[in-house]
């Protein structure tokens, strides 16, 4: 199983979900020499990555960006998809497809957490489910034409009201012929809203593109109740192609998490 660690730059809030906040010139050789096989981007805006610097970083490691991540569209840029105010709406856009264009660039999907934003205070479930469709429409155009892919993130209810579980997003794009887009589950937000999380893996497997990993309190795998023996061997068992993203807190501190994170992972896969 390929295995990435989740990074952003120097200055992302602690909102980024991430163990490390550091030039990437620092972050990429750390990673690397604890065993993972690529790095998560959480990305603002497309210029705190230096492409060209970065692919020369990338080669020296041996490491692959498997996904650029924009929840910081939302947290730190306080835009998304679902706003009423199309300024903002126009602006989350923006945003994302300077992200699209970084994610072609490195061969990465690109994931839609957050950013696609609540229906409180936006409006009823219905407009904003139309907008948030027409933006995934539009920015699926932009993602193809940059040779990505978008990939759609269930998140939580206490983080976002509207699109929580698997079932929910598969449904959603189904509704609005957005079916070519791919759900990358992640297992924190499994815990809350799925019912299980090893059947819904297996479940949908056919409709994921890359999968989150943090434990039930976004420690390291093995800090909190979660079983990835169960989780990996579900996966393995439908034989699971694609990357899956390690998004945890720097708890204790960001070098114990990362290490502890890997080497648990790797006693089942
Ligand atoms: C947020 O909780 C999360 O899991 C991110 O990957 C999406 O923004
Ligand atoms: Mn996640």
């Amino acid at each position: 199983m390929r295995f990435a660690l989740t990074v952003a730059t120097p200055g992302a809030l602690p909102s980024a979900f991430v163990v490390y906040r550091l030039p990437l010139l620092e972050a990429l050789p750390k990673i690397a020499a604890m065993g993972y096989d690529g790095v998560e981007l959480a990305l603002l805006d497309r210029s705190q990555v230096d492409i060209a610097q970065l692919k020369h970083l990338l080669a020296e490691t041996g490491l692959s960006v498997p996904v650029v991540s924009t929840g910081q569209v939302f947290a730190a840029g306080n835009c998304s998809f679902a706003s009423a105010d199309p300024q903002i709406r126009a602006k989350a856009e923006a945003m994302f497809s300077g992200l699209i264009e970084v994610a072609g660039e490195l061969g990465a999907r690109i994931n839609v957490g957050r950013v696609r934003g609540s229906i409180v205070p936006n409006g009823s479930r219905g407009e904003v489910e139309v907008r948030v469709a027409d933006s995934l429409r539009r920015l699926g155009d932009k993602a193809k034409q940059s040779g990505t892919s978008i990939i759609l993130e269930p998140v939580n209810r206490y983080e976002i009201d509207f699109l929580n579980s698997c079932q929910e997003a598969v449904d959603f794009l189904a509704r609005n012929g957005l079916a070519e887009i791919k759900i990358m589950p992640d297992v924190f937000h499994m815990n809350i809203e799925d019912p299980s999380i090893e059947g819904g893996l297996m479940r949908w497997i056919d409709r994921i593109g890359y999968i989150h990993f943090a434990d039930s309190n976004r420690h390291f795998p093995g800090d909190g109740h979660l079983d990835f023996s169960k989780i990996i061997a579900a996966i393995n068992a439908v034989a699971y192609k694609e990357w899956v993203g390690v998004e945890i807190l720097p708890y204790p501190d960001p070098d114990t998490a990362a290490r502890e994170a890997i080497r648990h992972l790797r006693r089942f896969a």
